[in-house]
C-alpha cells in the first residue's frame, strides 16, 4: 500500500526531542528520513539515561524509529560537499540545532535556497525573534517561558512542570504540521519555504485557554475556579487552578479504593450539568436534585467543595475501574488516573499499535508508543531506531549516487 508521503525525503539534522519527534511522525506517513549524525558521536540522547550498557538508550530508540542514520562531519570540506548534494536530493531539512549554527556551518536559509529552491527548511528553535532568540532551550524552560508552568500546580504551591512534554514532542509536532503545509504549497508554487517553529510559541498554544482566562479575569473572578468557592480573592494574573477542569464544567481528582497505598488509586470526576441529577442519584444525595442550593450549576459553584467531598466519600469505596463501569453508562464523564505501568500492559493499545515492541540487536525488545494518528489508509509498521552510521554506506551510494572510491575517500578524511 502506498504511503501519504512517499518520495519525500528528509534531511533530519535534528537531535534530542523535539526535532527527532517531528521527523519520526513524518517517517511514519512515509517519509525517506535520513537522520544526519556526527561520526563517532552521534545525538547525543544516544548515550543519555542509559539502561543497557553499550545499548542506545531508550531515551534514543523510542524518538527515531523507522529513519535511516547517516554519519557526516558537516565541518570538514568532504563532509560539506556530501551535505551539498544531500541538500539538492531532499525535500525537507529539519533540525534544531541551537540559533546561528546552521549559518556558522555555512548551511543558511540562504545557501540552501541556493542549492536547491524547492526546499523546505523546517526549524524548531526555543523563541521566535525577539529579546530571548538566541538561547538555547530545554523542555522545562519552554514549559515556564510559555505560560504552562504558572497555570499548573496548586495555588498555594509553586509553579510545576507537566511530564507531558509539551515543550519538545508538542514543539515536534507543530513543526510537522507546519512542514506538511509547506509541502503542500510547494505543489502550488514550486518553491519551498521557511518553517519555524518556537517552542515557546507552541506552549503558548496549548495553554491558550489560559490567555482566555487572563481576559476574562477583567469581567471579574473566574467562578469556575475552586478559588472562587473558597472566597479568595484573584490576582492580576491567571492563577493555578490545581485539578480544576479547564471548561465550564466543575472538575476534580478523587480518592478512590486503595489510594492510601497506590499513588494512584484516583479518578477525574466531573460534575456536568446534563448529567446532574444522575450523579446525585449515584452519590446518594438525591435531595440535591430539587434543593435550590445545588439544584443548577450556578448555586453549586460556592458549594464545590462540600459536593466533591460528597462525591468523594463515593467513590473512595470503588476502585477507579468500578467508578467507571458505574458511570460510562450514565454519561457521567470519569477518568481513571492510569499510570505508565498499566498502560505499558493495557491490551487494547497494543492492538491498535498504540503501544508498540521492538526488537532491537543491543538492546532486544523494548517498548514504545507507535503512531498516535491513524490513518485508514496507511498502516505504520514501526521499524527500531538506527545503529549509529548504520545506513551511511547505502545513503551515499543509493541516495547520493557516491561510487565506492568516493565514500573511500570521505572515510579516509574522517567525513562519514
Ligand atoms: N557535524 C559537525 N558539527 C555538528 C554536527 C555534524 N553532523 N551536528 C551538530 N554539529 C555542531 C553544530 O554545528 C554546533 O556547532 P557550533 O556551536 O560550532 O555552531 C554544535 O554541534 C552544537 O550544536 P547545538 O548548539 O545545537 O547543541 P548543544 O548541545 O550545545 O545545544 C540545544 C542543545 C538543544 C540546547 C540546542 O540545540 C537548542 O537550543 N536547540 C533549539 C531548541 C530545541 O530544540 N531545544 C529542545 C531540544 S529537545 O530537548
Amino acid at each position: 500500500m502506498s504511503k501519504p508521503l512517499d518520495g519525500i525525503r528528509i534531511l533530519d539534522f535534528t537531535h534530542v526531542q523535539s526535532g527527532p519527534t517531528c521527523t519520526q511522525l513524518l517517517a511514519w506517513m512515509g517519509a525517506d528520513v535520513i537522520k544526519v549524525e556526527r561520526p563517532g558521536v552521534g545525538d547525543a540522547t544516544r548515550k543519555q539515561l542509559v539502561d543497557v550498557e553499550g545499548a542506545d538508550s531508550l531515551y534514543f530508540t523510542m524518538l527515531n524509529h523507522n529513519k535511516r542514520s547517516l554519519t557526516l562531519n558537516s565541518k570538514t570540506p568532504e563532509g560539506k560537499e556530501v551535505l551539498t548534494k544531500l541538500v539538492k536530493e531532499c525535500d525537507v531539512l529539519v533540525e534544531n540545532f541551537a540559533p546561528g549554527a546552521l549559518d556558522r556551518m555555512g548551511f543558511g536559509w540562504e545557501a540552501i535556497q541556493d542549492l536547491n529552491p524547492r526546499m523546505i527548511m523546517a526549524s524548531v528553535k526555543g523563541f521566535g525573534p525577539g529579546p530571548y532568540e538566541e538561547c538555547k532551550v530545554y523542555e522545562n524552560v519552554a514549559q515556564c517561558a510559555g505560560g504552562s508552568a504558572s497555570t499548573t500546580g496548586f495555588r498555594d504551591g509553586v509553579p510545576v512542570v507537566t511530564g507531558a512534554q509539551i515543550g519538545d514532542s508538542g514543539t515536534g509536532l507543530h513543526l510537522a504540521f507546519g512542514i506538511l503545509a509547506a509541502l503542500l504549497q510547494r505543489e502550488k508554487t514550486g518553491r519551498g519555504q521557511r518553517v519555524l517553529a518556537a517552542m515557546q510559541d507552541g506552549v503558548l498554544n496549548l495553554c491558550r485557554v489560559k490567555l482566555r482566562d487572563q481576559q476574562r479575569l477583567k469581567a471579574g473572578p473566574l467562578k469556575e475556579y475552586s478559588q472562587f468557592g473558597e472566597g479568595i480573592p484573584f490576582g492580576e494574573a491567571t492563577p493555578r487552578a490545581g485539578n480544576d477542569s479547564g471548561g465550564g464544567q466543575p472538575g476534580r481528582i478523587l480518592k478512590c479504593k486503595g489510594w492510601e497505598t497506590d499513588p494512584d488509586a484516583y479518578t477525574y470526576f466531573i460534575t456536568q450539568a446534563a448529567v446532574w441529577e444522575k450523579i446525585c442519584d449515584v452519590i446518594g444525595k438525591p435531595e440535591w436534585k430539587e434543593d435550590p442550593d445545588y439544584a443548577t450549576p450556578p448555586a453549586r459553584l460556592p458549594h464545590l467543595n462540600e459536593i466533591f467531598g460528597a462525591i468523594e466519600d463515593w467513590t473512595m469505596t470503588k476502585t477507579k475501574y468500578e467508578v467507571m463501569e458505574i458511570c460510562n453508562p450514565l454519561d457521567i464523564p470519569v477518568g481513571p488516573i492510569l499510570s505508565m505501568k498499566e498502560l505499558a500492559e493495557e491490551p487494547s493499545l497494543r492492538e491498535t499499535g498504540t503501544i508498540v515492541e521492538c526488537d532491537h540487536p543491543e538492546r532486544g525488545p523494548y517498548l514504545s508508543v507507535g503512531c498516535p494518528v491513524k490513518l485508514s489508509d496507511n498502516d505504520v509498521t514501526v521499524t527500531r531506531s538506527p545503529l549509529l552510521g548504520e545506513h551511511t554506506d547505502e545513503v551515499l551510494s543509493e541516495v547520493l549516487g557516491y561510487s565506492a572510491e568516493d565514500i573511500a575517500r570521505f572515510k579516509q578524511a574522517g567525513a562519514v
